[in-house]
């Protein structure tokens, strides 16, 4: 009796162990948007992949929502490798990693594709080693489109700008950018926007169409004004402390998983820049085209004065402005 249960708690252990690999290991990755965001649909086409090329070795599990806190937070904890994965924005590498401030600045990238072949070449390359060395390893660049600004007040011309209080992300180039426009750059937050301009703390912000939609801005900020001053990017990355524990098996999985599915956010996220276009002006958002962006770009020049002075900079905006 007593070898027959043994023998069956062997066998339920085997099996159980055949389902679950000893080594499984689950990862929490971070996501500052909603589930059915670009970036989170790429982010769960990535967690899939993994899954089905390790067996279930490695699954990831991303808490969307920005359920693991805001993205300044997110990053040291990456750092610290309390959180495995994520996917931010550039902007708030900026104070951190210098190299990311080049693909910040404003009227850089003349399209989509003249961006993709910048972050999918050496340049993108030059700037995941940098951010690589602060610890949190990129795999994959995702897109962001480009960025206007979105006011409680029309904005309609550069002298509309005066004296606004516009939130920024957390980074001097940012502040500096929106200085150049003639506003008064307030850090905060991207969870704290919505109750900010609802309350009247700040008279608007910017963003890109589809972020501007699913926050909801567009009920509280009711005028968008294409300016499309930057096309920061977004990477979706891991913590080194993660990675280094990996075998080079395991790490060709996880790059081409991630390239994978930032081809698929890619193409969402065309998609949904349209749609959530339409579906803001259907809401009663009221878009203010700028035709001529030039006299905005002109603004710049401090910005490039200070953030691509530095040598190595400057020489990364010349590859840049060269990438055909
Ligand atoms: C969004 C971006 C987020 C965050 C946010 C912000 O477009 O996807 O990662 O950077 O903007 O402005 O804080």
């Amino acid at each position: 009796m007593r070898l027959a249960s043994r023998l069956c708690a062997a066998i339920a252990l085997l099996l159980g162990w055949a389902a679950t690999p000893a080594t499984a290991q689950e990862w929490r990755g971070w996501n500052i948007h909603p589930p059915d965001y670009p970036v989170s649909r790429g982010m769960d086409r990535f967690a899939e992949l993994v899954a089905q090329r390790t067996s279930n070795r490695i699954r990831l599990r991303t808490y969307h929502s920005a359920q693991l806190g805001q993205q300044d937070e997110a990053i040291q904890q990456m750092r610290l490798g309390s959180i495995d994965f994520a996917e931010f924005n550039l902007s708030p590498f900026n104070n951190l990693v210098p190299s990311t401030q080049v693909v910040t600045l404003p009227f850089l990238f003349r399209n989509v594709a003249h961006l993709h072949a910048v972050m999918d070449g050496p340049v993108g390359d030059a700037i995941a080693r940098d951010v690589e060395a602060i610890g949190i390893v990129p795999l994959a660049w995702y897109d962001a489109g480009a960025r206007s600004i979105y006011t409680r007040r029309p904005v309609r011309t550069i002298e509309d700008m005066r004296g606004l209080k516009i939130r920024v992300q957390t980074s001097d180039l940012w502040i500096d950018l929106m200085r150049a426009m003639g506003a008064n750059p307030t850090p905060l937050p991207f969870g704290e926007v919505f109750t900010s301009l609802q309350s009247g703390v700040i008279d608007g912000a910017e963003n890109n169409w589809p972020s501007y939609e699913s926050t909801r801005h567009f009920e509280v900020a009711r005028y968008y004004t294409t300016t499309e001053h930057s096309n920061v990017p977004e990477v979706l990355a891991v913590s080194r402390t993660r990675w280094q524990r990996l075998n080079e098996a395991d790490r060709a999985i996880l790059r081409t998983a991630a390239r994978e599915s930032a081809a698929y956010q890619r193409e969402l996220w065309a998609e949904r820049e349209r749609l959530s276009r339409e579906r803001v002006v259907a809401a009663g958002a009221q878009v203010i085209e700028i035709t001529d962006r030039e006299p905005w770009a002109r603004l710049m020049e401090p910005v490039y004065a200070r953030y691509a002075a530095d040598p190595r900079l400057a020489e990364l905006v010349r590859r840049i402005r060269e990438t055909r």
